[in-house]
């Protein structure tokens, strides 16, 4: 009898600690990593350690950019760089119309997925990735998530060619906000003549093709790349998220 209780009483610690035990933050990262699709030509194990070797063991305010060079080189983009599309504040939004489709956010790519909505830093001292008692987003302006997103936005930025699109956020007063990625990194990056336009797409509330957000917008492009604004219905959205057959340029 004690033998069947005690067996039992093991299984059940197996079975909750199956489900609920949470990844770490490197079991994450490693599965994460392992599950994009074309990972086969990826090093993860590599990857990981370029990853570390940014933060760990540093102060984490005072990681820049720059930091991140090494990882972006070990795990280079393979999308379709004409395919591109930038969004602010409307990520969500972009995630679910470019799901299922060859279209591809930011979010979409190795590093993009593998680190999307992970907070992580080190401590001087220590050879460990924290998750708690990081720096928040605007604490300081080169903290290790920040410093990473700006260093990918870069890259993704500078791939990108032909016809890109941009996602804004229609019910703000400043879909075009200065303090973005977008807007401090990625509307820099995109040239001409390697981009030949930039489509905004918004859903008409507060703000429209017509606000003086987007005239900042236009000012900002680099010049020669042709800008245009479509203003499309929330609903059109949503059917055109649902029905990933219908190619994105026909959403609006
Ligand atoms: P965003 P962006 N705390 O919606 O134009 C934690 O403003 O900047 O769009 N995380 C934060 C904070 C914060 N206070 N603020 C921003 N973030 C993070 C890369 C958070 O993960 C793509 F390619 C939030 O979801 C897009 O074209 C993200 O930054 C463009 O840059 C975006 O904030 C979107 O950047």
């Amino acid at each position: 009898v004690t033998v069947v209780i005690s067996l039992v009483i093991v299984f059940v610690a197996v079975v909750l600690e199956i489900t609920l035990g949470k990844r770490t933050f490197k079991q994450e990262f490693e599965y994460r990593c392992s599950k994009f699709e074309s990972s086969k030509k990826y090093n993860c194990t590599e990857i990981w350690h370029e990853f570390e070797k940014a933060y760990v063991n540093r102060d984490p305010c005072k990681i820049p950019m720059n930091a991140y060079d090494s990882l972006v080189a070990a795990a280079p983009f393979e999308h379709a760089y004409n395919k591109t599309l930038f969004w602010s504040k409307t990520k969500n939004l972009v995630r679910d119309l470019t799901k299922n489709r060859d279209d591809v956010n930011l979010e979409k790519t190795l590093l993009g997925s593998v680190l999307d909505g992970l907070t992580w830093c080190g401590k001087m001292g220590s050879s460990e990735t924290f998750t708690k008692g990081c720096p928040e987003w605007n604490e300081c302006v080169n903290n290790p998530p920040r410093s990473f997103w700006n260093r990918l936005s870069t890259a993704f930025a500078d791939v990108a060619c032909e016809d890109v699109t941009l996602i804004l956020d229609g019910s703000i007063d400043t879909p075009f906000n200065p303090s973005t990625t977008f807007a401090t990194i990625e509307v820099k990056r995109i040239k001409y003549p390697k981009v030949k336009s930039l489509t905004v797409v918004i859903v008409p509330q507060k703000s429209n093709c017509n606000s003086e957000s987007l005239k900042a917008l236009k000012s900002a492009l680099v010049q020669g790349i042709t800008y245009n604004c479509k203003e499309v219905t929330e609903a059109k959205i949503k059917k055109c998220s649902s029905d990933p057959k219908t190619p994105i340029g026909k959403c609006w």
